[in-house]
């Protein structure tokens, strides 16, 4: 019976951690490998921090491109879609900005990466609370 305690303890600190990781997306874009992290998970309503860290197909840091995100809510009953853009800044080796979402549901986010000849993006939908 205690050895079952335990084995269920460590079965909960192990979900747990697994829930208190942040947001995380791993897409390619073009020459690119892509990981999204944001701050929150799930997102929430208000700020969200986004970190993206791009590495080229050698494994090494790019940071000679420019980033902006758009995310946009669709359009729902009696309510028209939302759309906004925010830029993300080289902070040592990775772009960091802000999402503000407002209001819960599903939201749709762009990160856009010009450079390196040319424009590449990832998508992905996230459940905003
Ligand atoms: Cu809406």
């Amino acid at each position: 019976m205690k050895r079952l305690t335990i084995v269920l303890l460590a079965l909960l600190v192990m979900t747990t951690q697994a829930y208190a990781k942040g947001y995380e997306v791993n897409k390619q874009a073009g020459p690119y490998s892509v990981k999204v992290m944001l701050d929150k998970n799930p997102p929430v309503v208000g700020d969200n921090t986004v970190t993206v860290a791009i590495k080229d197909a050698a494994g090494k840091a790019v940071t000679n491109v420019k980033v902006s995100l758009n995310y946009e809510m669709p359009a729902m009953p009696g309510m028209p879609a939302m759309r906004y853009t925010a830029p993300a800044t080289l902070r040592a080796q990775v772009y960091s900005g802000k999402m503000n979402f407002s209001m819960p549901g599903a939201w749709n986010v762009k990160v856009n990466i010009m450079g390196g000849g040319g424009t590449y993006s990832i998508k992905f939908n996230t459940d905003v609370q």
